[in-house]
């Protein structure tokens, strides 16, 4: 049986803003939560939220190895009272990090019965403890979400299984997970594929399987309605991992498939680093695709390992990436109900409960010094004149004329015929423009 657990970081002090030149690794150095930056403070940009599953389910294992985790608050059940004392730890862990936000599975939070019925109930005896500890802090919920591929039932997907039963069971288990993100107030509700997808297309009618997915999705739009929640929907893209082809594989084979299946107007995406690496992409691409289409709600804030294939999963740590991320967010005006959701893990080797501080940590300060570092890009102002510049010939004459759609092939071909030729083309200057990033970093 669980110790009721007084304080399960007892030796850790609420973390606080010392500044670049402290050597506490217990201390942010970058990150000053009510620092204004372009008008707004830090905490508001970056919106930082913890997940439940890795940072407090997640035992470090791996294919070749039990999990390392020490976590001296389980008590090595699964039961509901060993997970409403881990709600506490989460919570106590959270508090002190500074973290306003966190997101969760249903079955991060409470453990699976074994019939839906039970699910449902231990997860309502969960959910009042979140409730608690989130009235006690004033950490918000930034999303939920279903856990729709843990168990043997979703082995041939979810919503997209050949079995009818299995999408009535995930349907089931994603309105519960909605009804009980509703009520802890959560600001939006994640879809991310899981083992939406196939293994091999022998045995797979693709075509049935995404109008299922697209069903699934509209029964959400419906019983959100319903119940009145009036949270933000996302999809999260990923290219494979579990399954070989994941159907939601980038951010515009979502926005298509949005688009195809009528959903666009209901949902934006949630990105994340190591999907789109995964995908061929970096996540500022992704994460440009998604603004073009007024589309991108929030992010899975991690890192892959340049040498490894897999989704590793790693806390950010590098200022490059933390940049484009946080240019794309301010370019886009900031984020309204997403976050940065460090859907992160600590490596196998870092198991002791201290390197989860240290990891978030690592991660907020390096978001944080993004933020700085692109503001103060914007503020020189000379990368974005460059591009301004690079497309001059757009905003006046025969580009002006081409891009208001007053112009057709005569008349390009009338303009070419009386000049002759294009006007000669200028540098991109790449190099320039990376020594010019180089300046603020
Ligand atoms: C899996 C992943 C998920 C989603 C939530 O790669 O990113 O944890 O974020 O289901
Ligand atoms: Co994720």
């Amino acid at each position: 049986m669980a110790k009721a657990v007084k304080s399960a970081f007892a030796k850790v002090k609420p973390i606080a803003y010392e500044g670049p030149d402290s050597k506490n690794p217990l201390a942010f150095k970058h990150y000053n939560p009510e620092e204004i930056i372009e008008g707004k403070s830090m905490e508001d940009h970056l919106r930082f939220s913890v997940v439940y599953w890795h940072t407090f389910r997640n035992p470090l294992s791996d294919p070749f190895g039990a999990g390392t985790a020490l976590r001296p608050w389980e008590d090595g059940t699964d039961s509901v009272r060993n997970a409403q004392n881990r709600v506490k730890v989460a919570f106590e862990f959270m508090e002190k990090l500074g973290a306003p936000y966190y997101a969760f599975h249903d079955r991060d939070v409470a453990p699976e019965g074994a019939t839906l019925k039970q699910s449902n109930r231990n997860l309502d005896l969960v959910a009042k403890v979140l409730d608690e500890e989130q009235e006690r802090t004033g950490i918000k919920l930034l999303w939920g979400t279903a856990n729709l591929f843990s168990h043997p039932r979703y082995a041939h997907g979810a919503a997209t299984s050949c079995n009818a039963d299995v999408f009535a069971y995930a349907a089931s288990q994603v309105k519960k997970a909605m009804e009980v993100t509703h009520e802890l107030g959560g600001e939006g509700y994640t879809f991310w594929g899981g083992r939406e997808g196939y293994a091999t297309l022998y045995n797979t009618d693709m075509k049935r399987e995404l109008d299922h997915l697209a069903r699934l999705l509209h029964m959400a739009v419906d019983y959100k309605k319903k119940i009145g929640f009036k949270g933000q929907f996302y999809i999260e893209p990923k290219p494979k991992e579990p399954t070989k082809h994941q159907y939601d594989s980038d951010a515009a084979a979502c926005l298509n498939f949005l688009r195809e299946y009528d959903l666009l107007e209901h949902f934006k995406l949630n990105l994340e680093t190591n999907h789109a690496t995964l995908a061929g992409h970096t996540m500022a691409h992704e994460m440009d695709v998604s603004i073009g289409a007024n589309a991108l709600g929030s992010i899975d804030a991690n890192t892959g390992d340049a040498l490894l294939g897999w989704d590793t999963d790693q806390f950010p740590t590098d200022f490059y990436l933390t940049t484009q991320c946080m240019l794309a967010i301010l370019k886009m005006g900031g984020f309204t109900t997403g976050g940065v959701n460090f859907d992160a893990k600590v490596r196998r080797e870092s198991f002791e409960p201290i390197d989860l501080f240290h990891a978030h940590i690592g991660g907020m300060d390096a978001f944080a010094r993004g933020l700085r570092i692109a503001a103060a890009i914007r503020e020189d102002g000379r990368l974005e004149e460059f591009v301004k510049d690079r497309y001059s010939s757009w905003d006046e004459g025969i580009g002006a004329k081409i891009e208001s759609g007053k112009a057709s092939f005569d008349d390009c071909e009338k303009y070419m015929l009386k000049k002759g030729n294009a006007a000669k083309n200028t540098s991109g200057r790449q190099e320039y423009l990376e020594n010019l990033i180089n300046e603020f970093i």
